[in-house]
């Protein structure tokens, strides 16, 4: 197969209407880490931990909503169980949960109170689900796969619509020594079955690891990538293999795993965004010495994944009170005012906006031309992405008093959302000019802010 044949197949692997709406619709969404860690101050619990010190006495999910809504988040996962194995909803199929917590007397459900508080205020909800389970008795046999599924459904059942299910790959020991051997194939077919419009994250499909817990998405991002190394995600093409080699030495969470000098190697691609996830502390748990990150951190990494073709998972975690900290509250609402301030008028509504294709090449470019001059400071450019992920790189240029352009940025992937801060260029005039491409380049949106 020639090199221009095989781009075009893997310009044209396209997401599935779950990952579509994760990119397009929601984006940016809250994690929320709570379970007896909260109460021994630790990130890991082994298991052993008494259900009875986990006692929310002040509990609010509606709070919780509406901090993550002030942020202009549209959605919030829950730790429904973590590693410790301790389930925050009245389960079957263990007694290491609600049911033996003080909490209303052993009949609280603390994913049902979250997900109702959700749905009242417009939030979509979803959970993690850990498969690495410290508690379990059946945890490293194969009885474990059927607890699990047993888990799942429940959750997938009896809480309304899921928006995202978050598993984890973390595979330690369990009680008895031993490691699990997860059946993913069923997890998901069981998603699909109860809830056919949820994504799921997992590094080896779904939605990916972006490869880091420090918010850092890096500046060329692929949704393309070998399914070879993303091979619990449904979407694929065969492919011939370009160049003999192997991909042992790549991991899914890579960056540029969607890179032509990756692809190559692939006998078949698919559609795999990557989701990166951060804390609004250094704890995925709350720790009271723990203070949040600056609004200018979180608002820097809003850019580079919301803005960088990833989608953004910021995990608020709640106090033993069962209440956020006043201090993440007062951020959450600072990030959305901020977001709202930086990139809320879109100032290329009245633009004239035309493209001039270069004949017989992928190339081309777009003129801005605004009604008058402007101080811009963003440039938000979308893929119409449910078509697949074309552009390789670009440079934006500005007119400059004399109508010349000037050279202002070089970039290297669009995909879903890219944005790109400028440092207040004053013009009258952009160009976004697409220097390399696999297919014909389509666009949802040209946004200067
Ligand atoms: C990791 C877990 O081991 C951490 O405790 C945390 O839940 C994070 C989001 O995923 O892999």
């Amino acid at each position: 197969m020639e090199l221009k044949e095989f781009l075009k197949i893997a310009a044209n692997v396209k997401p599935d209407h779950t990952q579509l709406e994760r990119l397009r619709e929601t984006p940016f969404y809250a994690f929320v880490h709570f379970s007896p860690n909260t109460y021994t101050n630790l990130e890991w619990g082994d298991g052993t931990e008494d259900p009875a010190i986990f006692n929310p006495t002040e509990l609010d999910c509606e709070q919780w909503v509406k901090a993550v809504k002030s942020a202009g988040m549209k959605g919030l996962i829950l730790t429904a169980k973590h590693h410790d194995g301790f389930c925050l909803w009245q389960t079957k199929y263990t007694e290491h949960s609600m049911k033996n917590s003080p909490y209303k007397n052993g009949k609280g459900d603390i994913v049902k109170e979250c997900a109702e508080a959700c749905k009242k205020y417009g939030i979509k909800f979803g959970f993690y689900l850990s498969p690495w389970d410290r508690n379990s008795k059946y945890y490293g046999t194969d009885e474990y796969n059927d607890y699990y599924v047993n888990q799942l459904t429940e959750l997938l059942t009896n809480y309304g619509e899921i928006f995202h299910v978050w598993f984890d790959n973390a595979c330690g020991e369990g009680p008895n020594g031993k490691k699990q051997v997860y059946d993913f194939d069923r997890y998901i077919k069981t998603i699909r079955k109860y809830q056919p419009n949820a994504t799921f994250f997992n590094d080896k499909g779904g939605m990916r690891w972006c490869g880091n817990e420090a918010g850092s998405a890096a500046h060329a991002q692929w949704c393309v990538v070998p399914y070879e190394l993303c091979s619990i995600s449904e979407h694929k093409t065969e492919v011939e293999p370009l160049m003999e080699g192997s991909l042992d030495d790549i991991r899914n969470s890579e960056a540029i795993l969607g890179s032509i000098a990756n692809i190559m190697y692939s006998k078949a691609l698919t559609f795999c965004p990557a989701e990166t996830d951060m804390s609004i502390r250094p704890g995925w748990f709350y720790h009271e010495d723990e203070e949040p990150h600056s609004l200018d951190r979180l608002f820097d990494t809003y850019i580079r994944t919301v803005g960088g073709n990833t989608t953004f998972n910021l995990n608020i975690p709640p106090m033993k009170n069962g209440k956020f900290n006043e201090k993440d509250v007062k951020r959450l609402k600072e990030l959305g005012d901020k977001i709202n301030a930086e990139l809320g008028v879109n100032l290329a509504e009245n633009a004239k906006i035309t493209e001039n294709k270069k004949p017989d090449s992928y190339q081309t470019e777009f003129i801005i031309e605004l009604p008058e001059k402007k101080t811009i400071k963003y440039i938000d450019i979308a893929e119409t992405i449910a078509n697949g992920q074309k552009v390789e790189a670009f440079k934006i240029y500005a007119k400059d008093e004399n109508t010349l352009w000037q050279f202002k940025s070089s970039e290297t992937t669009i995909g879903s959302r890219k944005i790109v801060f400028l440092e207040n260029i004053e013009t009258s005039a952009l160009k976004i000019q697409i220097t390399s491409a696999r297919d014909v380049v389509e666009l949802d949106w040209i946004k200067i802010y």
